[in-house]
């Protein structure tokens, strides 16, 4: 008999990819693929920084039951967030959802490669991960608008239920975003001023003065134009077979 090599390998690879953590587990448990695409075009913005697209940062995600674990509107951003708003750097954020008690799984996701030879989501490039979860379990994010001074994408109302009722929710949920300033850095116009990333060294961190308003909320209140969510992210979400 003939031994299906390729798809012991596409088992093997799917079982390594499918998280970190201890699992939500459970006769219900069901494995979903998150996809994560930069949809963002030339001119976008009216800078020449990125040729005018909006570069997305690498990113974390969280399973989690009743609050959002990653922030709070209203409330001051932690360390980990504003890290993630300022300058794309998931480390901290990575190292607070390790200690956060309703979290059952996290992770982060990138794109290595593009533009950049490196893990931010650039134009046209796409970043996916997968997760285990069960009915009950909510979904949350944050990624980086990259030409902002803090602001990043994330689920609205604190994150996406995974089921409605027992069922694996399925689609493009790009219309369940909202893009969010993270209060730790006071805002200029997307693509300008000296304190957002692409005119930073990429290493720096936490440079630019302090937000006016020092609590997460959402970016439109800034006043400024802001290109519209579904030109600049497309978020699919697909329960595997
Ligand atoms: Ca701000
Ligand atoms: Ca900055």
């Amino acid at each position: 008999m003939r031994f299906p090599q390729a798809a012991l390998l596409t088992a093997t690879l799917g079982l390594g990819l499918a998280g970190c953590g201890d699992g939500t587990g459970g006769p219900l448990a069901t494995t979903f693929t998150v996809t994560i695409r930069n949809v963002s075009t030339p001119g976008l913005l009216a800078t020449d920084r990125a040729g005018g697209t909006v570069p997305l940062s690498p990113g974390v995600w969280a399973v989690f039951v009743v609050s959002n674990p990653l922030f709070e509107i209203g409330l001051p951003a932690d360390e980990g967030t504003e890290r993630i708003a300022e300058d794309g750097f998931t480390e901290t954020k990575a190292a607070i959802l390790d200690a956060a008690g309703n979290v059952s799984l996290h992770g982060t996701f990138d794109s290595p490669g593009g533009p950049d030879a490196g893990p931010a989501i650039f134009a046209g490039e796409t970043a996916t991960f997968t997760l285990d979860a069960s009915p009950g379990d909510r979904l949350q994010f944050e990624t980086m608008f990259v030409q902002s001074n803090d602001w990043f994408y994330a689920f609205a109302n604190g994150g996406i239920d995974l089921f409605e009722g027992a069922t694996p929710i399925s689609g493009n949920v790009t219309d369940r975003l909202a893009l969010y300033d993270a209060g730790t850095e006071e805002d200029t116009a997307p693509g300008t001023g000296p304190d957002q990333k692409p005119a930073q060294d990429p290493a720096a961190t936490d440079v630019g003065p302090p937000d006016d308003d020092a609590t997460v909320r959402l970016a439109s209140t800034s006043g400024f134009t802001i290109p519209r969510t579904d030109l600049v992210i497309q978020v699919t979400i697909t329960p595997n077979p």
